[in-house]
C-alpha cells in the first residue's frame, strides 16, 4: 500500500529516471521518455543512437525562454555512436530547465530542449463537519464537531462559525454557552461545541457556515438547519 501511494505521489527527493536517445528522431536531436520529473534526483540513461558524437548537458538554472545553445551545466562526457552515459542531476528548484548537446553546432541545429520540473504538491487540508441532524430542536443543545486535518494528521487551524439566515446576513455562534464569538478560534485537530437555536428560528431554513484556515488554506462547510419545536 505504501509503495502505491508513493508511487502515485513522489514524494520530494524522488528519484526518477529518465531515458535519453540522442540522435533520434533526426541525428541533431534528442528525445526523452518523460519531459517533466518532480523535484528531487533525475538520472538520465542516455544512448547515442546517432552516426556522430553526441553528449547530454543539463543547465543549472531554471529558465524562461527557450532553450539556448550553450549553458553553466552538468552533462556526460562525449557518447560515441551505439555508446551510452548515464548522468545524475539534482533538482532543488522547480522551473523549466534546459538541456543539449555541447558539440559544436549541434544545440544551434536542435539538439537542445526542456524539461520541467514539477514542484511538490502542496499536501491538502480536510475539513469535516458532523452535526446531530437538519432539524435541531428549538432550545435544546444541538451539537456539532469541525475536524481539520492535513494528510491524515491533526492539525492546528482556526475556526470560524456563523449562522446565515434565509436573507443572507451572517450571525455570529458563540462559543458554549459563553459570549465569546467562535471567531478565529484556535484549535487542533478537534472542535466539539453546540448551538441552542431560539425558538424565533423555528421552521426557519438557515445554514451554519463553517470556515477553517489551516496550513495557509481556507475550507468552507454549509450545514442546513430548520429549527423544529
Ligand atoms: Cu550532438
Amino acid at each position: 500500500m505504501l509503495l502505491l501511494l508513493v508511487a502515485s505521489a513522489p514524494a520530494p527527493g524522488a528519484t526518477t529516471h529518465v531515458s535519453v536517445v540522442a540522435g533520434k528522431p533526426s541525428e541533431f536531436r534528442f528525445t526523452l521518455s518523460r519531459t517533466s520529473v518532480p523535484i528531487g534526483t533525475a538520472i538520465f540513461s542516455v544512448a547515442n543512437h546517432g552516426t556522430i558524437p553526441h553528449d547530454f548537458k543539463v543547465c543549472t538554472r531554471p529558465l524562461a525562454g527557450s532553450a539556448p545553445n550553450a549553458c553553466t551545466g552538468t552533462g556526460t562526457t562525449t557518447i560515441a555512436p551505439g555508446g551510452t552515459a548515464q548522468l545524475r542531476v539534482s533538482f532543488r528548484r522547480a522551473g523549466r530547465y534546459a538541456y543539449l548537446c555541447t558539440l559544436p553546432g549541434h544545440a544551434a541545429a536542435g539538439m537542445k530542449g526542456i524539461l520541467t520540473v514539477r514542484g511538490a504538491p502542496a499536501p491538502a487540508l480536510a475539513v469535516a463537519l458532523s452535526a446531530s441532524g437538519h432539524r435541531p430542536k428549538v432550545g435544546s443543545r444541538w451539537r456539532y464537531t469541525v475536524r481539520a486535518s492535513v494528510s491524515g494528521r491533526a492539525v492546528a487551524a482556526r475556526l470560524t462559525v456563523v449562522i446565515v439566515d434565509p436573507t443572507g446576513a451572517t450571525h455570529p455562534v458563540q462559543r458554549g454557552t459563553s459570549k465569546r464569538n467562535v471567531t478565529n478560534w484556535p484549535f487542533h485537530g478537534t472542535f466539539s461545541d453546540f448551538v441552542v437555536w431560539p425558538a424565533s428560528a423555528r421552521g426557519v431554513p438557515l445554514e451554519l457556515r463553517v470556515v477553517v484556515k489551516a496550513a495557509g488554506k481556507t475550507k468552507t462547510i454549509s450545514y442546513r438547519v430548520t429549527p423544529r419545536s
